[in-house]
């Protein structure tokens, strides 16, 4: 059992039992020209989150341990698309159009993709969801459950969307979850100030948070393998 600095108090999870969770860092919302662009967004505040994303992910492979990823997108022929989310933003485009990277938030397209700093490799489920929640109309849970996972450490994009759905959703099914603050992003950072501040608050209502140097910290003192510095190439 390894315990990890966090608010609203010290978050303890086994290795074995805990998967890490990537949430949508695909090309559509961390670039400009996919879908957080048309939605009026900076898309820049988002590339801070990669780096210690990229640095926990590392961390965690070396370690053997679980790794999902996600992908929020949908049908090419848009059948999973309720208007209901077609109409938001109101946009020049929207999803399903064509931008620079490919239709917008369509699977199989180069802007629906994962960024190459936090590429999946093998082994790595990616879980395609048609909506912000990761657990809504996909298979995580039962992959969860398969892998005997009870415990989430999450990074991901963005954190007041599909990271704050998700982890809701996660908590109404039993699982702990810990928000790394420095490993998710927002394209507003008062949004991601009060997200953050939501999650740990009331005795930490529906997870816990910490950062990224102190969930590496934990997880160097739990597996005996110190974190590549800061900055260090990925090989
Ligand atoms: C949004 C997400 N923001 N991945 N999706 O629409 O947070």
């Amino acid at each position: 059992m390894a315990t990890v600095d966090a608010e609203p108090y010290g978050f303890e999870f086994e290795p074995a039992t805990t998967a890490l969770l990537m949430i949508d860092f695909q090309r559509d919302f961390v670039y400009p020209g996919g879908f957080g662009e048309a939605l009026g967004n900076d898309t820049s505040p988002l590339l801070k989150a990669l780096p210690p994303a990229e640095r926990v992910l590392r961390a965690w492979r070396d370690a053997g341990l679980f790794v999902i990823h996600t992908r929020e997108g949908h049908r090419p022929d848009l059948s999973d698309l309720p208007p209901s989310k077609k109409v938001r933003g109101r946009g020049k485009i929207t999803i399903g159009d064509v931008g620079p990277m490919g239709r917008i938030l369509v699977r199989g397209e180069l802007g629906h993709d994962i960024v190459e700093e936090v590429y999946p490799i093998d082994g790595e489920p990616v879980v395609d969801k048609p909506g912000k929640g990761a657990f809504y109309a996909t298979d995580l849970d039962a992959i969860l459950k398969m892998k005997g996972i009870r415990q989430l450490v999450v990074c991901g994009v963005t954190t007041e969307v599909c990271v704050h759905t998700s982890v809701r959703e996660a908590n109404d099914r039993g699982y702990d979850a810990l928000v790394l603050s420095d490993a998710v992003g927002s394209y507003f950072p008062e949004f991601q100030r009060v997200a953050l501040e939501m999650i740990k608050a009331q005795g930490g209502i529906f997870g816990w948070v910490s950062d990224s140097e102190r969930f590496l910290r934990a997880l160097a003192t739990a597996t005996g393998k110190q974190p590549a510095a800061a900055g260090a190439a990925v090989v």
